[in-house]
Formats: C-alpha cells, structure tokens, sequence
C-alpha cells in the first residue's frame, strides 16, 4: 500500500481542520485549549485509506498545521515531510496574509503537488464564489499549483458538498506522487514526544528516508544518545517497520520524555556527523521587507527543527527581495542537517518569513581549507572554486557531486562511510558510483578510501621525487626506509595510508622503485659506492678499530685519504648510522668494538672495586685525561657507570 503524507495550509480559521475531519473523521485538534479557543494550535494528525483511479490502495497520512500567524513555527515543524498539500482558502474571505506566507513557505521548501480547497462555499453565493476562484487563479499562475494541473476544488465541510470531487482529486494527485526512498538511510525528524500508559516514551514523526524495523538501535541528534525501538505503529497501527514516506509512531527504550524533543531526529547510529556550518542555495522572497546583509541573524527552520543562524554570503555583501545567494549558515550549536535538505528562514525581530533555500553541503569546510592542498591564490579562487563545488552539488548529478566531494579531499581521500556521511546515500550507492568513476579513470578506490585519480598519478610522481632527491643527498646509502618515505609524503598534509601504500605498491609492480626489505631506492640504486668510496671506507673503520681507545683526531683521517674531504665526511656519517663508529663528544669518535673492549674491561673491574676514580680509569685504560672524562661521562650516560661525588660507582 503506497502511503502519502498530506500537508494542510491556508489563513487561520479558514476551514483546514474542519476539512481534515470532514475527509477522515478524525478531529485532528488534540489539544483542550485548542478545543476551548477554536483554533489549532499545534500539529494535528489524522488518516485515511482511498483507492486510486487504477485500483491502488493508497493510505493517506494528513498533518493539519494551524493558520494563526504566532503559530507559523509550528507549521514549519510540520510541513517538512509532506508529499502533498492541501491549501485551504475561504471563499467569503479568499487570500489573507497566511495563505501568502504558508504559500511562500511551501514554494521554499520544494512543495511539487497539492490541490487548492476553496471551503465555506456555502457561505456565498455562486457569483462570489467564481470571483474568488478567478482571484485564487491569478495567484496561483506559474506556481506548482497553477491550474488546470492542479485543481481547484469547492467544498462545504458543513454540507459536505464538493467532498467527492476532493477525494478522486486527492486520489489523482496521490497517484502521481513518488513513493519516497525506503532503501536509503533511515530519518526520522521527531515532532512529537509523550509517554503512554504502559508504553512508556513514544515519538512520532514523518519517517522521510529509510526504513525502521522493531529492536534497532538508533542514534538521537543531536545528543548522541541511543535508543532502541521496542514497538512501531504506522498510522495508528502495530507494525513490524515503518517505511520513508508514513506517519510513525515510536515506543523507545533508552530515553526519557525529558530527554528528547521536537526537532530531534533519530537515525542509525554511527552514520552521520552533526554540523554547525552548512553551504547552502538561499532565496530571499519578494515580499521580504528589506535586503538580507552577510553576517545577519536569522530564524532557521527545517525539518522540525528550528534554531537560529547567521548567514555569511559568498560571493555578495547582500540579498536583495526576490533574488538568491549562495552562503554559508553558522548554526550555535551543531545539528544533523544533509544536502537536499530544504530549509525556511525568517527575519529576527519582527518575526516574519524571508526566505528558504536548499542545503548543498553539510561537510562544508572551514574556510581556510577551502582551497586545501592547492596552491592558494586568494579568496578570489576558492570562490571560483567554491563556485564550481555548489553548482556540481546543485546540479543532482550524484556522479559528478561524488566526484568533488572525493576530489575536494586531496590526498587524505574519503571513506565509503565518510561519503554516506556526507550525502545521506546508502553505502551501496556510494559503491556503485564510485565504481562508475574509477571505470571512468576519474577516482581510484583503495581498500574502502577513494582518491581522485589525478591525486594517485601525482603522489605517484612525488615519490620517484623523494627517492631521488634522497640519493642525491645520501647517495652512500642503500635506499631510505618506507617509513622515512611516508614522513616526507606526508610533511604539510595529511596522505592516506592507502594512498601511500597503494601507490608505492603500484611504482615497485612496475620497477619505478625498488623494494629490499624495508628499504626502498631507484633501480640500480642498491651498490653506488664506488671502489675508491669503498676502500676510504674501510680505512677509516680500520683506522678507528686499530687505534682502540686513543683515537685518531677524525680530520686527520679523513686528510690522509684518496677522497676529497665532504666524501669523506659523508662516509664517516654513514658510519655513524651503522653504528660501526659511535661518537661520545663533538671531537671524539669510537669505533664500537673499542667501546665493547671498554665495558667489559669496566665488568672485569667491578669484581675488584665497586667504585673507581678517574686516575684509576686512566690507569685501567691507558688513556690520557682528555679522554677519559668524555669517555666516563659516557659511560655515565650509558648507565654503566653513576658519579657519586668525584667517584664513579660501577651498576
Ligand atoms: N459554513 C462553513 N463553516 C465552516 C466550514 N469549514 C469550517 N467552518 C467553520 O469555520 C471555523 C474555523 O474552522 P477550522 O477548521 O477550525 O479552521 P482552521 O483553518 O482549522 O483554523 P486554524 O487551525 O486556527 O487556522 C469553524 O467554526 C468551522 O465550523 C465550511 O465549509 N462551511
Ligand atoms: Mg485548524
């Protein structure tokens, strides 16, 4: 059975709950004041089952919203998830202020069907009555509901005249209706919370993607708290899942009435992130009483939440009525808001709406990576390019819009889950175009991480670069370790361990780059030293290990070789790093087997004397003074020995 969720509006006292009792039956005022005053208040609820023209079943869900100008903030907490609506206008008072701004309101929020009620057409004769129907048509041409696509249909609630022709209207229009996404990830905007006699906690809400089954576990935002659904009634019913697109009604476990509200939505867990910043498409009505200026506050509703923002355009200092923008809103706190998302804005003091507009990116980044991991030439060219990122995000192509959100990335890519994140589309989704893109040579796919393929080609590049430049300047070593190579990549941004490996993985298939171990260098790279580097080589190591303890000064090594001197010193370095040489002070250098010899002479000693002094050592070792104490306070820091006074005691 297709379900439908149908919104009303119109003006206050205009007939729209009459209406909605008069099609299902159901009073849908709820509340006792609204009851005692006449007026609706808060949203109410009610449902029917029809069949369309062909046979379908098709059950309709109807939220009633109330016409009273102070109460328009509840009307937005209920027209978010509508499929249709129904604009309730008087014929013996046709178009008031509320019909315009519910009208405006449902325009702004992407409202593509609905029929238009004149009711109380027993309240005037026949000649009023095609009066107002000519008004109501001049206000309707070139909306969604222009006429004769959508029709405008006369009823008496009272009487009940006209109440046929409005259900095989509503039926129609039904029928028409695309059946919203079940298979996407589940969201439910919560605009009803209250506790029921041996239920405990209930919330209801109009489920807008996805699909909700009994015993999941859901996320609330934006507290971050989880709950799990212990029962579900759809339309009034005990259901095994609810689906996008009904009435739902949820008995949780996990959360007090306290502790939720309008406005919070549940979601699976672990799914999406909340955010206080979002790019959006926004349009300031005609009607808005004066131009909107960059950094100014707003009301901001969508869904059922509701909340202030401040709005930073992009690329203008104002809006003027009747023109649109792209911006950037700041919310005070964060929220889980997806792309798609359509939203109402309202001036700050005096309360009316202004405007509305479509959420393009919820992961918008801060401003100073808006141009991250490219060269920035001004804030000229991250608009240029943040330009270019809203219209591909404006432009429903989710191929190409995958395609930026990865590109954007650079090198530290974007997760499968960071993509459902991002769009709010099912990871098979993500798959599938991603696979598009990487047949298309555009993406490249490592483990669950994508890349732009131009990313994976210049990190490519980038790492024969690294290892060149690396034996150039060290060119007596074999190769660099991976891990060097990894540090280099990723000095400034962050790279991708996937990226990294994969790219190095796909240089060494393809012999760019060699791999030994954990080393890796340029093909022929592995024995550069030549035979007089070799032989300087093993004369200074057979200097050092000949002259024990009484080292050499190191310059005049290195003087008495065949090679020129910076050689030399590379050759000494590289000693160093195989720990073949070990330097204890700036002038002295040992080899490691004489530092052996030393240790154990020390361990040798201990057996006499737990102590020594430094005319002993002198004695022990036949060193002079200049020696012995850096060679002591070696020892010291090796912790072989530790002064205690102008002793050493030996550990
Ligand atoms: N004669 C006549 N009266 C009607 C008709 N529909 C509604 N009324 C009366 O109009 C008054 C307002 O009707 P409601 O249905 O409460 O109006 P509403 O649009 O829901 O008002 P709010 O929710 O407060 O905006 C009530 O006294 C109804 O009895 C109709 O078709 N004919
Ligand atoms: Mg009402």
């Amino acid at each position: 059975m297709k379900s439908i969720i149908i919104g009303t509006a119109g003006h206050i006292d205009h007939g729209k709950t009459a209406l909605v009792k008069a099609l299902t039956g159901i009073d849908a005022d709820r509340l006792q004041e609204e009851k005692k005053r006449g007026i609706t208040i808060d949203l109410g609820f009610a449902h029917m089952d029809l069949s369309s023209a062909n046979g379908e079943a098709l059950r309709l869900g109807f939220v009633d919203v109330p016409g009273h100008e102070r109460f328009v903030r509840n009307m937005l907490a209920g027209v978010g998830g509508i499929d249709l609506v129904l604009l309730v206008i008087a014929a013996d008072e046709s178009i008031k202020p509320q019909t315009r701004e519910h009208f405006d309101i449902l325009q702004l929020l992407g409202v593509r069907r609905g029929i238009t009620v004149l009711t109380k057409s027993d309240a005037v004769d026949a000649e009023t009555l095609e009066v107002v129907r000519l008004e109501v048509e001049e206000f309707l041409r070139g909306t969604f509901l222009e006429a004769p696509n959508s029709p405008i249909v006369p009823v008496s609630s009272l009487t009940g005249t006209g109440m046929e022709s409005l259900k095989s209207a509503l039926a129609s229009a039904a029928a028409q209706v695309e059946v919203r996404d079940s298979n996407a990830v589940a969201r439910l905007p919560i605009d009803r919370v209250f506790t029921m006699k041996g239920f405990g906690t209930v919330v209801t809400g109009t489920l807008i993607s996805g699909t909700i089954r009994r015993d999941d576990e859901l996320e609330v935002f934006p507290t971050g708290r989880t709950v799990r659904v212990r029962g579900i009634q759809v339309h009034g019913q005990g259901a095994e899942a609810a689906l996008a697109g009904q009435r739902t009604a949820l008995n949780l476990a996990g959360a007090s009435t306290e502790q939720l509200a309008r406005g919070m939505t549940l979601t699976p867990p672990t799914t999406f992130n909340a955010t206080d910043r979002v790019d959006v498409k926004l349009r300031l009505l005609g009607s808005a009483p004066r131009a909107l200026k960059t950094r100014a506050r707003v009301h901001f509703h969508s869904n059922t939440m509701e909340t202030i923002a401040e709005v930073v355009l992009h690329d203008a200092k104002q809006v003027t009525p009747g023109s649109a923008a792209l911006a950037r809103l700041k919310l005070p706190a964060p929220a889980l808001l997806l792309p798609g998302d359509r939203f109402i804005i309202r001036q700050f003091s005096p309360v009316v709406t202004i405007g509305g507009g479509v959420v393009l990116d919820a992961a918008a980044p801060m401003w100073q990576n808006v141009s991250k991991g490219r060269a920035r030439t001004g804030r000229a060219s991250s608009l240029r390019d943040l330009a270019h990122l809203m219209q591909t995000l404006e432009s429903g192509n989710n191929e190409a819009i995958l395609g930026i959100r990865v590109t954007r990335r650079g090198r530290a890519g974007l997760s499968l889950a960071e993509a459902v994140a991002e769009t709010g589309w099912p990871r098979e989704a993500v798959l599938k175009l991603s696979a598009g893109l990487v047949n298309q040579g555009l993406l490249a796919r490592f483990q669950d991480r994508m890349f732009a393929a131009s990313d994976f080609a210049l990190i490519r590049k980038d790492l024969i670069n690294a290892v060149s430049s690396f034996h150039v300047k060290d060119p007596l070593r074999q190769g660099m370790t991976k891990s060097e190579l990894q540090d280099e990549m990723t000095r400034g941004f962050g790279v991708a361990a996937e990226l990294f490996d994969a790219a190095l993985a796909s240089l060494v298939g393809q012999r760019n780059i060699e791999a030994a171990g954990d080393l890796v260098r340029l093909p022929g790279h592995g024995a550069v030293m030549k035979d007089e580097e070799a032989e300087s080589k093993r004369k200074i190591e057979e200097a050092f290990a000949a002259a024990a303890l009484k080292v050499p000064a190191l310059h005049e090594v290195i003087a008495g070789l065949k090679i020129d001197k910076a050689r030399a010193q590379k050759i000494v370095t590289l000693l160093l790093r195989e720990k073949t040489l070990v330097k204890i002070s700036d002038e002295l250098v040992f080899h490691h087997g004489a530092l052996d010899a030393l240790r154990r002479q020390m361990a040798a000693y201990k057996v006499k004397s737990s102590k020594i002094d430094v005319a002993n050592f002198k004695e022990l070792t036949g060193v002079s003074r200049k020696y012995a104490i850096p060679l002591l306070e070696y020892l010291d820091r090796e912790r072989v020995t530790r002064r205690v006074g102008d002793l050493r005691e030996i550990v």
